[in-house]
Order: structure tokens, then C-alpha cells, then sequence
């Protein structure tokens, strides 16, 4: 080797050395099955990330609550256990009414109406995050949600009895306003709840039912599309600050790409996925007049509650989100 190609070389593994001191990998749980299309999109932003900071940022997926179980996840990234993760918004809306706006019943039933209720909470929720020590980086909305049942279901009288799977704390009382009997049951549990006779229906977007292989318990679907829950990235904020001013930047950037990348996702999966549950030989049902009357009921029923629990701060989304009609 010549005096100048050793030079080189050894500049080389000194850029390599001085890069590899300096990046930093972050693990980051999420709940969800890799299929789904919230861990497709942040696996996007992982890369996103990684391309935007020269690799010097790695995030690497941990999916379907492989690393932390669903309902650590939000208190893993609290202590720093984590620097960052992916939850379902309203699963803690025991601590604040505000984190369960999105699964009132008949309150924001499309796209447009999630967008402004979102763009409502998010002040709010930034400000009770905050507490925590937890930054919200992106929320992306599930498609509308459907009722699957082995039977036919034309009104509400028919769910009574009916152990009826819950995925939080709004869900659970929708299911007892409605005579079911609620199981709180995570998605990657979904198929054995089921065959255990744990649970015999549930209440989820097409996209989950389609990652959960629904046909194979149930034989109905009726969209009710009766609200669009969402998912949200929080990040630890000392994890944050801790990077690199560019860096920091690069993380916002990827975050709103990919808030804007998973609401695209979310409305193309609507249709898709309600498809891929009558090609798998579901029997797709709209449903009765009779059926929507009485679930809105119990959705009025559901928000008088929730304002009488919700603080002067969280009412005020309310008020907001009905202004921007
Ligand atoms: N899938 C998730 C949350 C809402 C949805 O569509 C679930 O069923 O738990």
C-alpha cells in the first residue's frame, strides 16, 4: 500500500469510528402486528429518521408488544425506560377524559371531523403529556369502527349478553350501556380470545380485523363507523433534548411526514380492508336504522357522562371542535 492510500484508509476508519461513536439507536414498542399499517408507517418514519440524520439516529421497531406489553408502553417512555413509543390514545383516558374524545360514539365520524377534533385535542394533550415528561411526535386515526358478531345484529337488544371485546375504558362502558358484557382483550390476543370462547364479538376497524383473520370466529361485520380512535408517538423529552439540535429537527420533520403518510393510509384502508373481510367470506351488513338509533343513544348518553368527568380544559376541546362546524 502507498504511503497516501494508507492515509486514506486511515481516514476512513477514523470517520467511520468518529460516525459509529455518535449514533445513537432507540428502541421503540409499539403494540400492533407488523401487517398493520401504524407499524408499516412508523417503520417508515424509522427510516425517515435514520436518512434524514446520515444514519447518526436509528430507531428500531419492536411491534405487536414484543418489547413492553400495550398498556407499559406509555410508562416506559415516561421514565426513560424507553425513549420512545407508540400507544392507542384513548386507553388512557382514565387519567384525563381528554385522551377519549376520539371514542365517543357518533361524535366524529369521518375524516374531516377526526382532522378537527384532532387539531382541537392537541393543545390540550400536549399541555397533560407534558406533565409527564412525554412529547407527542404524531397521531394517525384508525379507519371507522364495525361491529363483528356470528350473529345478525338489527338493534341494540341484540347485544345483550353478548361478551363483547373491549380496548378501553370508553369501549367497556359503551358495552354495558348496550347490555353486552365488555373483556378488554389486546390485539395480538384477539385470535385466542376467541377460540377460547373468551370473547364471541368485538368492536375494531376493518384493518384489525383483517390482521386478526376475523372470518375465522365471526361471520358478520356491520359498519357502524361510529368514531375513528387514534394511535399516538409520544417521545421521552430529556431522550429528545439530549439530541443534536439538527437531529431534533430532523425528528420533527419525520413526524409530520408521518402524520400526513398514516391519515392517507388510514382512509385508503377503509375500503380495502372491508373488501379483504368479504373476500375472506364475511357477510358485510349496513346497518338498521333501528341499530344506529340505538347506539347514538347510548353515544348521548356516553358524552353527558364523559363532560361531567372531564376538566374545564378537556370541555373545551368540545366546545371548540363544535365551533369549527
Ligand atoms: N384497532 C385497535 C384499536 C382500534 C382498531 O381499529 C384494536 O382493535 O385494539
Amino acid at each position: 500500500m502507498t504511503l497516501s492510500l494508507r492515509m486514506a484508509a486511515f481516514g476512513l476508519a477514523a470517520a467511520l469510528t468518529t460516525a459509529s461513536a455518535h449514533a445513537e439507536t432507540w428502541d421503540m414498542p409499539t403494540p400492533y402486528p407488523d401487517s398493520t399499517f401504524h407499524t408499516v408507517n412508523i417503520r417508515d418514519f424509522a427510516k425517515d429518521v435514520s436518512d434524514r440524520t446520515n444514519g447518526a439516529l436509528q430507531i428500531e421497531v419492536h411491534s405487536a408488544g414484543s418489547l413492553f406489553q400495550h398498556p407499559q408502553i406509555k410508562n416506559a417512555v415516561r421514565s426513560g425506560q424507553v425513549p420512545i413509543g407508540e400507544f392507542f390514545l384513548s386507553l388512557i383516558s382514565n387519567e384525563d377524559a381528554a385522551y377519549g374524545l376520539d371514542s365517543l360514539p357518533f361524535l366524529a365520524t369521518n375524516y374531516d371531523d377526526a382532522k378537527r377534533l384532532w387539531d382541537a385535542q392537541k393543545p390540550v394533550i400536549t399541555e397533560l403529556l407534558a406533565k409527564q415528561n412525554l412529547i407527542p411526535l404524531f397521531s394517525v386515526p384508525w379507519p371507522p369502527q364495525g361491529l363483528y358478531t356470528r350473529k345478525e345484529i338489527a338493534t341494540v337488544d341484540d347485544l345483550k349478553g353478548v361478551k363483547l371485546r373491549s380496548y378501553n375504558p370508553m369501549l367497556e362502558l359503551f358495552a354495558s350501556l348496550s347490555g353486552a358484557v365488555p373483556v378488554q382483550v389486546e390485539v395480538p390476543d384477539i385470535p385466542q380470545a376467541f377460540t377460547t370462547g373468551q370473547v364471541e364479538a368485538m368492536i375494531t376497524s376493518p384493518s384489525t380485523g383483517v390482521s386478526s383473520k376475523a372470518w375465522d370466529y365471526v361471520t358478520y361485520y356491520t359498519p357502524i363507523n361510529a368514531w375513528l380512535p387514534k394511535n399516538i408517538v409520544v417521545v421521552n423529552r430529556d431522550a429528545f433534548r439530549a439530541l443534536p439540535a439538527d437531529q431534533q429537527q430532523a425528528v420533527m420533520e419525520a413526524a409530520a411526514a408521518a402524520e400526513t403518510r398514516g391519515w392517507q393510509m388510514s382512509m385508503a384502508e377503509t375500503d380495502a380492508q372491508t373488501k379483504a373481510l368479504a373476500d375472506n367470506g364475511m357477510t358485510v351488513v349496513q346497518p338498521s336504522d333501528a341499530l344506529i338509533a340505538g347506539l347514538k343513544e347510548i353515544g348521548q348518553k356516553m358524552q353527558q357522562t364523559w363532560a361531567e368527568k372531564a376538566s374545564p380544559e378537556a370541555n373545551k376541546i368540545l366546545a371548540d371542535y363544535e365551533a369549527m362546524h
